[in-house]
């Protein structure tokens, strides 16, 4: 169903009904434009120079106060946080299809990310345990102890506008730390609405210091005034491997911290003995859903020669019949490209794929609503691993090709410069356990029998290589957002110096 038009006035109804004030922006001057029809759908102000610094000395004066409130309580924040965001699952759900482009299902799915994050971080608040560890001396006892770490800076991007600041901010909160959050510049409304709720359980909760979640909307300058600032001790940021380069160097250059989440370029491997039902629906939702712009999204697949003439077609058959249009209508499985720089970049790549020897399928613009920017999704099958395909395009384009050993694939895999998702396709268990070992996938993530995307929170979510190497959400990625203190405690009458030194005065 084509709806133009409306999009301003369904927006302003969900961030009134989420509890974003119209002052936070009317009069503002950044335009935020709807991808599904390219139409404006509010302004927003932003943050200065001076709001920089004004949120983080506030971030640092609840840091004082908040490490001091203990981590089940801390976890009772997050709690309410978690009952906000299921009473708003809809709405901001929906503003999420409004503002970055994905289907309603997945906005939907992006905000249960958020619940089960808040819901495991309030486990989490009563599990906050360090080590004891025998002393090689008598009468001593050495153990770990972990303290709130400071000021958590977020950056985020546009495709996961939401779930990637929960993930930090959940642990941050009941690590003890404050969160001040520079959302991606495309997509501050949903931004703003979060804060909104994180205040409504702020005020539920009482007594929580001012200052220990804010926004700053805007573009550079703001991530800049983050990672320059001496009181953010950490700051996690997700977006382009070239973003990470500036990031990590400056956060280095004053050992501040860095949980960098950067490009991926996913493969997978459908072996001889895969399940060809199963991996075309895993290879289908990977490589297609979100219109290619997750950053776990599959872009390589590596086909076993056994395997190839059947299962191509039946690829082939499920792109070229793939629902694609309005993110709202609920069957619809691809919405659109985010702006117009998403598509200047697919049309070079395929344009590049051609001239190394690729053959196209798809890849054309398709019917959407207004000046959205709707695409089929491509297939491209390459004679070989090509520098187009090691690139990384954050758009629905589809590199195939063949293997015939899997040492071969393993090394196709890990040749990207990327190091963050992989799966592989299997009914092999040496096969499995081999893109499981030492030897198989260098990537944060190697699957199987499951594409390379969708991960749940309870691992720990992240790459190597030029993704970074941080690692967020579940596991005891907990761990950046605290400092570790080593404890050893002498409970003799004399003291016995460690290696057996000895300084007898
Ligand atoms: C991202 O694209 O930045 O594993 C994050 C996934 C999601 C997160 C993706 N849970 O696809």
């Amino acid at each position: 169903m084509i709806r133009v038009g409306t999009l301003e006035r369904e927006a302003r109804d969900l961030l009134n009904r989420l509890g974003v004030a119209d002052a936070a922006m009317s009069g503002g001057a950044r335009r935020v434009a709807s991808p599904i029809t390219g139409e404006t759908i509010a302004h927003v102000h932003e943050a200065g120079p001076d709001d920089c610094a004004r949120a983080i000395a506030a971030a640092h004066a609840a840091f004082l106060v908040w490490r001091q409130e203990p981590a089940p309580r801390r976890g009772e924040l997050v709690r309410l946080l978690g009952e906000e965001l299921r009473a708003a699952k809809a709405d901001l759900g929906l503003l999420v299809t409004l503002e970055a482009g994905k289907t309603l299902s997945e906005g939907l799915g992006e905000v249960q990310e958020m619940i089960d994050i808040c819901d495991y971080a309030v486990g989490l608040s009563r599990q906050l345990f360090g080590l004891t560890i025998a002393s090689e001396r008598p009468d001593h006892r050495m153990m770990e102890t972990w303290h709130p770490l400071g000021v958590v800076g977020v950056i985020s991007a546009f495709n996961f506008p939401v779930a990637v600041w929960s993930w930090n901010a959940a642990l941050a909160l009941v690590c003890g730390d404050p969160v001040v959050w520079k959302p991606s510049e495309k997509t501050p409304l949903t931004a703003l609405a979060v804060q909104a709720l994180f205040e409504r359980a702020a005020t539920r909760f009482g007594d929580a210091p001012a200052g220990l979640s804010s926004v700053l909307v805007g573009g550079r300058e703001v991530g800049e005034a983050l990672v320059a600032h001496p009181l953010v001790r950490l700051v996690s940021a997700t977006g382009s491997t070239a973003m990470g380069r500036a990031v990590g160097p400056a956060l280095a250059a004053r050992f501040a911290r860095a949980l960098l989440e950067l490009g991926g370029n996913n493969a997978a491997i459908a072996c001889p003995s895969a399940d060809l039902d199963l991996t075309l629906r895993g290879v289908a939702f990977a490589a297609m859903g979100t219109a290619g712009q997750r950053c776990t999204t599959l872009r390589r697949l590596f086909l076993h020669d056994s395997v190839y003439e059947a299962f191509l077609p039946r690829l082939k058959a499920a792109y070229a019949s793939v629902r694609i249009g309005d993110p709202r209508d609920g069957d619809t499985l691809v919405g659109p490209l985010i702006d117009p720089a998403a598509l200047e970049g697919m049309e070079r790549a395929l344009a590049d794929a051609r001239d190394q020897g690729g053959v196209v399928h798809g890849g054309e613009r398709a019917e959407g609503p207004g000046e959205g920017i709707y695409v089929r999704p491509a297939l491209v099958e390459m004679p070989g691993q090509t520098p187009v395909v090691l690139r990384e395009t954050f758009a629905p384009i589809l590199y195939v090709m063949r293997y015939s050993a899997l040492e071969e694939a393993v090394a196709l895999n890990n040749a990207a410069p990327q190091g963050l998702s992989s799966a592989i396709f299997t009914n092999d268990v040496r096969e499995a356990e081999r893109f499981c070992s030492a030897t198989g996938s260098d990537c944060g993530i190697a699957n199987v029998n499951i594409g390379p995307s969708g991960a749940e929170i309870g691992g720990a979510f992240g790459g190597e290589k030029e993704t970074g190497g941080g690692r967020e959400s579940g596991s005891d990625s907990w761990k950046a957002y605290m400092r570790r203190a080593t404890n050893t405690v002498n409970y003799g009458r004399t003291l016995p110096l460690a290696q057996g030194v000895k300084f007898d005065i």
